[in-house]
Order: structure tokens, then sequence, then C-alpha cells
């Protein structure tokens, strides 16, 4: 059946809603990418329901509470009072809603292939009550063919043609957490379909909520250009961090190389050398290019060694911090060593994939006694690092940093009392360039051999 200007009936009814936002829109994955989604779907007028299996996401979002801290918990409340959104874990509710967009977790498995299990439990649920009419997009980071080799069979296997009478599309998601300028709204948003009517929808859709909409030809292109996205970012993190062993090796600051590059205005992006590269997308998107790459029989050699790299940088760190204490003729077996920060980069409170978990177990295991500072993270249970036991964070605070052997910065908080440490602590091993100023007793990751302070001469 076709309207009048030949557009397939169920398209031009959804067009319709989504024009009038009677569209009942559904988001599945209520997480950092999913609530900031549903939240804009429900400013733009359009009654949101989020599913999510965790009970106390639903129970919050029915208590008008946001726990993402880039949502409001005003605008949920508010949007929970209006009936504009609400929460459940309960797939069923798929039968009344007319688009669902699927931000679900898209892991490595240990053996570093795909762990697709939440896409795919995701999109069998969704199946299940699945009906004519309805627009599905995956936003997931995820390998090129995702959309069409599993989510289209899944959903098709309940008789319903995709492109026909569903609609299916991929859009990569671009969430900054804790980002002050770029939000959900103003991150510009690409989407590619399995039909062009596919892509018209989905485009639709986001146009209410989101600024800038970036169509591209298919769902491969709009896979592919989220894992360049993050593969450029962690093949150019991987770069900088062998050119710091390399400046270590030649004696020369590799910060001031970076500082002094940056001065470039044109031709040239600043990254920065780093203890390994932590979070749950950096470390682990480039691995579902690699592995697709191989599957097609390709050899995806600088990801490879970019991950190879940066994977190294724990052990190069704790390499250093046994320099240091060598020159106090002391051994890492017995020290007590303190990190100064574990989340995986400054201002947040997320350990996943930290680099810092691999330091404390790399020198717990040379028989170290570890310990760590960290405001935004209170404790570190037993099960998410190597050591095995829960940890407790100390404080970072003059007076008790002489007690340390040695004090790893690892991550740069901006709530350390950098002064307080090169004041009183012994050693100091800065893998994050915090303390910018030489010292002898400061051991700076790619700034070559640690010197007395540089006495400016006065012309
Ligand atoms: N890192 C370095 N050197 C750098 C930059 C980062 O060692 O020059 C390390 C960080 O310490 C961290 C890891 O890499 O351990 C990842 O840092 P990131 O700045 O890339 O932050 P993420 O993991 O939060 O990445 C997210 C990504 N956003 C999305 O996937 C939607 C990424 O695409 C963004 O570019 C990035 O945020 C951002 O720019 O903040």
């Amino acid at each position: 059946m076709r309207d009048q200007q030949g557009l397939l009936m169920p398209a031009s009814q959804l067009f319709e809603k989504i024009r009038t936002r009677t569209a009942r829109t559904g988001v599945v994955g209520l997480g950092y990418v999913g609530l900031p989604l549903a939240v804009g779907f429900a400013k733009a007028g359009f009654h949101t329901t989020g599913i999510d299996l965790d009970r106390r996401k639903v129970q919050s979002i029915a208590e008008g509470r946001s726990y993402i801290p880039d949502v409001a918990t005003a605008d949920v409340a508010k949007l929970h009072q209006a009936g504009t959104l609400r929460a459940t874990t309960d797939f069923s509710v798929v039968r009344e809603l007319d688009t669902i967009n699927i931000c679900v977790p898209t892991p490595l498995r240990k053996t570093k292939d795909p762990d697709m299990s939440y896409i795919v439990s995701a999109v069998e649920a969704i199946a299940e009550h699945l009906h004519p009419g309805m627009l599905i997009v995956l936003e997931s980071t995820t390998y090129p063919g995702t959309t069409e080799e599993v989510v289209q069979p899944l959903l098709e296997a309940t008789q319903l043609k995709a492109g026909r009478e569903f609609f299916l599309a991929f859009s990569p998601e671009r969430v900054d957490p804790g980002n002050p300028t770029f939000q959900t709204h103003n991150v510009p948003k690409v989407v590619g379909g399995l039909t062009p009517v596919c892509s018209q929808l989905a485009a639709a859709l986001y146009g209410t909520a989101i600024q800038t909409i970036v169509p591209v030809s298919s769902t491969r292109v709009a896979e592919m250009v989220k894992l360049l996205e993050n593969t450029f970012r962690a093949v150019n993190i991987g770069l900088v961090n062998e050119l710091a062993l390399m400046c270590d090796r030649m004696n020369i600051d590799v910060w001031e190389v970076v500082e002094a590059a940056r001065t470039k205005p044109f031709g040239f992006m600043a990254f920065y050398p780093g203890p390994g590269l932590g979070g749950h997308c950096i470390p682990i998107d480039p691995f579902y290019l690699s592995w697709k790459a191989k599957q097609s029989g390709f050899d995806p050699r600088f990801i490879e060694l970019a991950g190879h790299i940066n994977g190294g940088m724990p052990h190069y760190v704790v390499d250093k911090i046994v320099d240091a204490l060598n020159t106090r003729r002391k051994a890492v077996n017995g020290a007590k060593i303190l990190l100064a920060g574990v989340a995986y980069k400054r201002e947040i409170d997320d350990i996943r994939e930290s680099p810092a978990l691999d330091i404390l177990g790399l020198l717990h295991a040379k028989g170290a006694r570890v310990a760590y500072a960290d405001p935004f993270v209170p404790s570190i249970a037993a099960r998410e690092w190597p050591g095995a036991y829960d940890l407790q964070a100390v404080g970072l605070d003059r007076g008790n940093l002489a007690e340390y052997d040695c004090v790893v910065i690892v991550t740069e908080h901006k709530a350390f009392d950098y002064d307080a440490l090169v004041a009183e602590a012994d050693l100091i091993v800065d893998t994050r360039n915090a303390i910018k100023k030489p010292y002898p007793h400061v051991f700076r990751l790619g700034g070559g051999k640690p010197t007395d302070p540089v006495i400016a001469v006065v012309p």
C-alpha cells in the first residue's frame, strides 16, 4: 500500500506521527547515552518510554530523579510529572511504541572479541513485540555490518520485512560524559539507514531533538564513522606514548615538545602521553574494528600496534617507579607506594579499564604495599583489580606524604595539592605532567632525566 507520493503507508504514517509528535518513542538502555536521549525526545514533545533491566534506574525515573550527572533531576521530575517520560523493565511495552533507540553496552570479551550479548538480547526482546510501522535505531558502538548481519535477521524472524513493514537504521552515540559544551542536543548526529526511507525516518526523529543531522548512505558507513573517530584517538595516543618512551631514552621533554607542536595552527592535533588507555570507549572500540577487519582477511596493523603500545604503558610506569626507588637504594618489594588518582581520566569517577588498576596490580605482584587517593573514587572492590582485596581511598594531605616511599600521579585531579606533594614526598613519578616544573625527586613520564629546577636567567 502506498500513499499519493508513492511512499509506503507505514512510512508515511510514521513520518506524520513524528511530525505531530504523536509517535510513542522508546529507548532501550538508560545509561549515560540512553537517558539523555530519552529526556531529549520527551523534551521534544514525545511520550517517551525508557526500558532498562536495572530496576534501580527505572525506580529513580519513577521518583523523578536523575542518576546521570549530565541529566538534571529537575528535567526528569518535570517530564515524569507531565507524563511524557516513564520507564519500565517490561519489554511488552514495545507493542505500544512507534520508535525504539537501542543504547546498550558493547564491551569486549577477555579474548578481545566483541561481546554482542547485550545487543542480541535487547533485539530479541524487541522482536517479540515488533509490529508494522516501527522504526528501530541501533546506537551502540559496534563493528561495521552489525545492523544488517545481526539486528536485521533477528527482527525479520518475525516475518516482517525491514525497509517495508518496519524501518532500521544505525546512528553512533557521541556522548562525552561531563562535557560542559557538547551535549546530546548539540552534537551533530550521523544517521545511516538500511534504505533511504529508513534514513529519512531516523533523520526526522532525531531532527526533533538534535540540532544537526548528518545522513550517510548506509548503516555500515554510520557504524564505521564512530570506529574511525575513536580509533583515531587510540592510534594518536599510542603515537605520543611511543614518543614519550623515545624522549625518555633521548633525554628530551616530550611535554615541551607537544606544547610547542601545538602552536602549529593547522595540520596538528595535540595528544598527551599517559599511564595507559582507560574508559569504555577508546581502549575497546578499535578492537571491534580490528576484529571485523580480520574476518575480512585484512591485517589491521595500526590498531594492533597502538593497542600494544598503550597496553604496555602501565608496565613502563612501574619500570619508572623501580628506577626512582633505585635512586634511593630501595626495592619495590616492601615499599609503601601511593597512587594519586585511579579514575581513567581527570575529574570523573569512572575506573573502567583504568590503567591505575593495572599499575596497582603490577606493584602488588612485586610485593609493594599499595594505597591510593582519589576524591572521586571512595573504594575499589576486590574484583576490580588484580590484588583481589578491597581498597579504601586514603587522603592525600600535607603531613601524611612522607610515610610513602613513592607517590605516583596517575590521574591529575584538580583537587590534589601538588605543592604539598613536591614539598613532602620523597619520590614522585608523574605520568601526567601535573608537576609542571622539573625537580630532582620528580620522575616524569617522557620527561627525560630528573633535573634541578631551571633557574631563569634574568636577561
Ligand atoms: N588519553 C591519553 N592522552 C590523550 C587523551 C586521552 O592518554 O591525549 C587517555 C585518557 O587518560 C583516558 C583514555 O585515553 O584514559 C580515553 O580518554 P578520552 O579523552 O578519549 O575520553 P573518553 O574515553 O571519555 O572518550 C570519549 C569518547 N566519546 C565517545 O565515544 C562518544 C571520545 O570519542 C571523545 O573524543 C572523548 O570522550 C573526549 O574527547 O572527551
